[in-house]
């Protein structure tokens, strides 16, 4: 289905109006400017700008009850008019929290905000939004205050979107460092708000230091595996743990939930620098993170500021989020794909865990590992550090003193500008050539092809003579061509082409894009279809998903057939896209990406546009599909994939024939010493 357009952006300067009156080291990262650097940060890429500016207004009592007991909400007034000493009184009942005089008014701004940007979603004023807000909520419970949070602003916004949307099923992803508790014991028995969350957790020595942070917190009662926890035990998670987590944990378990709205407690202290989580992960990666989730939910993701306490850090992490969410191009996400043991361990349990309750996970091993023996933890960590670059524990722990503090500003300040960053962006336009009528396409993709005649017969004569005297070739060649130059010269950012002769112009193509320079292309072909190609330096990477058995056996690690029966109307893709496609792709880290569709496709519309969809992450968004016969249905859908304007509606989910998942797992048994984000066990690591 189609989607609203627009991107709210709510902030107001008043919620800088509160700070720490006294000394407090625990509480003393939680500043204003953590407010205004974000803000300035945006203004500073233009992306204010191009955001639709939604006022805040004050939660009201009613709507923070929601949430909230009355009488706690008497106590959180009463300190509006408090003087300093009665304020460091009543911060004391609570575990890392302080009041000032504005706290109050702050926090109802902050309910307020949220409940705006859920309203303006709600009601497709806008697709999707940010709200920065201070104080944060993820942990503030019933009756209490903590870290930091006072009013669970998430929380009010997911019983409010209920309530007064009819809303059944609302995933809320906590990307924060800290164990969002005070949501999971709201949601705790309720299946219609699926609780996701990543957390520093170090087997119950980081704080909240809570037993139930734990993978093996499911839920409870009728809420029993809607709240997935995956325990960070380790610090220096960086991109590739992040995103395998989403890949073999968050993704698969949100395509089956199927939610109508996403709320996100963006907290950033997951990302590099922060003295809190001490991870590793990069600005980009936050705008990965939000790109999967906008293909969920049709694409309604309402992100709420939670937290993040290293100025540079933060502000250039919430400007990946909202440039994200208003459909830029991807940047590359940068360092090796290679999730590290301690997070695969993580993942491994927490699927071992919800095996019960997810049909994506049934035919997942039940084997939870308690703790991997030191002994073996530490010849398994040797051969790590021996294979991978990850960061290790060792590398990041000290980065909580200033000196580190800076070094990290200082690598942020060049790491940005080497990324897609900052304006202009590359137009997202698509080019298309095809006979399907324009104006079955969405408008925004129709671009002019030119290509001048002799220069395209000097081209193709260079790649085979005999070739330029076939009429009908020549005309597909000059297709797929004129579309392919379009996005390598970084006029348009994908784009469509059909060809009668898709396996010529696809060898035709690659051969042009390494005369171009470019270093890796994946090629991604349905259907049955035979290329010649040399596979041995690397420079392309072939998957190709076609029902036919392949007999003769490829030995080049480059070459990866996927046997895929067909199951249109069955909507079990997903398990080979999530847990399969994707994680190659991101391993394999490619400058541009090829999708070739050929006759006798195993894949139906829905599944290939949602390919398309997903990999979008990759190469700077950089698609050509290649498209052998005209199917009006195919190109207006993969289309609109390509612009942006719908993500494939799947309806329910179903299980995947057994048969085809026994096939991805094969394959993940086969490949994943290679291609390394397919890990999502630990046997057979070394
Ligand atoms: C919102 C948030 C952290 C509290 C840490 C207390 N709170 N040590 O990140
Ligand atoms: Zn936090």
């Amino acid at each position: 289905p189609a989607m609203a357009s627009g991107t709210a952006l709510i902030y107001d300067d008043e919620m800088t109006s509160y700070k720490l009156l006294w000394d407090d080291p625990e509480c003393d990262i939680e500043v204003p400017e953590r407010l205004l650097s974000s803000y300035e940060q945006l203004k500073h890429y233009h992306l204010v700008e191009r955001c639709i500016h939604v006022p805040v207004r004050e939660g009201t009592e009613e709507e923070i009850m929601l949430v909230h007991s009355s009488e706690y909400l008497e106590v959180v007034k009463s300190t509006q008019t408090m003087n300093e000493e009665e304020l460091r009184r009543v911060s004391e009942n609570y575990d890392a929290v302080y009041f000032h005089p504005n706290t109050y008014r702050c926090a109802k701004l902050a309910v307020g905000a949220t409940l705006q940007l859920v309203d303006s979603v709600m009601s497709g004023k806008v697709c999707n939004g940010m709200a920065l807000v201070r104080p944060p909520g993820h942990h503030s419970q019933r009756n209490a205050a903590n870290g930091f949070c006072v009013f669970n602003n998430v929380a009010i916004a997911a019983q409010y979107a209920k309530r007064r949307y009819g809303l059944q099923r609302i995933l809320i992803v906590d990307w924060d460092v800290h164990h969002g508790q005070g949501i999971q014991y709201v949601f705790e028995e309720d299946p219609s708000v699926l609780y996701y969350s990543w957390h520093r957790y170090e087997h119950q020595q980081f704080w909240p230091l809570l037993r139930e942070s734990d993978y093996d917190a499911v839920g409870q009662g009728k809420g029993k595996g809607f709240n997935l926890n995956v325990p960070w035990n380790k610090v220096g998670m960086g991109n590739s743990d992040y995103l395998a987590a989403f890949f073999h944990v968050l993704l698969p378990v949100a395509f089956e939930f199927v939610p109508e709205l996403i709320l996100v407690s963006s907290g950033y202290d997951s990302g590099i620098g922060d003295p809190e989580g001490q991870m590793t992960a990069t600005p980009e990666c936050f705008a990965h993170l939000t790109h999967f989730l906008m293909q969920l939910a049709n694409g309604r993701v309402c992100a709420v500021l939670e937290g993040g306490y290293h100025l540079k850090s933060l502000s250039e992490s919430v400007c990946m989020t909202v440039k994200t969410l208003l459909r830029d191009p991807l940047p590359q996400i940068s360092g090796e794909m290679a999730p590290c043991l301690s997070a695969v361990e993580s993942i491994q349990n927490v699927r071992a865990a919800h095996k019960p309750y997810w049909k994506c996970l049934m035919y997942e091993e039940a084997t939870p590992l308690h703790n991997l023996s030191t002994k073996s933890q530490q010849m398994m960590e040797a051969e790590l550090i021996q294979t991978s670059t990850h960061p290790t524990a060792k590398q990041v722990v000290g980065t909580t003193n200033s000196d580190e503090a800076i070094k990290t500003d200082r690598f942020l300040e060049s790491h940005m500008k080497k990324i897609l960053f900052p304006v202009p962006p590359v137009k997202t336009a698509s080019a298309i050539v095809s006979k399907v009528d324009a104006h079955l396409l969405p408008i925004s993709v129709q671009v002019e092809m030119e290509m001048n005649a002799q220069e395209l017969k000097t081209l193709v004569s260079a790649f085979d003579a005999e070739l330029v005297k076939e009429e009908k070739a020549l005309l597909s060649l000059q297709n797929v061509l004129a579309v392919l130059d379009k996005i390598l010269k970084k006029k348009v950012c994908n784009g469509i082409a059909e060809s009668s002769v898709a396996s010529v112009s696809t060898t035709f193509a690659l051969k042009h894009c390494f005369d171009f320079g470019l270093q890796r292309v994946l090629c991604i072909v349905v259907g049955d279809m035979d290329l010649e190609l040399d596979l041995d330096d690397g420079k392309i990477l072939l998957m190709n998903i076609c029902q036919k058995q392949q007999t003769e056996k490829t030995n080049s690690k480059y070459h990866i057939s996927l046997n895929w029966k067909e199951d249109a109307g069955r909507n079990n893709f997903f398990c080979a896209v999530l847990g399969f496609i994707l994680p190659v792709a991101y391993s394999y880290q490619p400058d541009l990406m090829i999708i070739v569709i050929g006759p006798n496709r195993s894949l139906g519309v829905n599944a290939i546009s949602l390919l398309t969809c997903l990999l979008q992450g990759l190469a700077e968004s950089r698609i050509l599909v290649v498209i052998q016969d005209t199917e009006i249905k195919l190109v207006q859908s993969v289309a609109k994939a390509l612009s942006g304007v719908s993500t494939p509606d799947f309806g329910a989910y179903a299980p995947a024939f057994q048969e085809n998942f026994l096939e991805i797992k094969r394959l993940r048994d086969q490949l994943q010493q290679e291609w390394k984000m397919l890990r999502c066990s630990v046997k057979d690591w070394i």
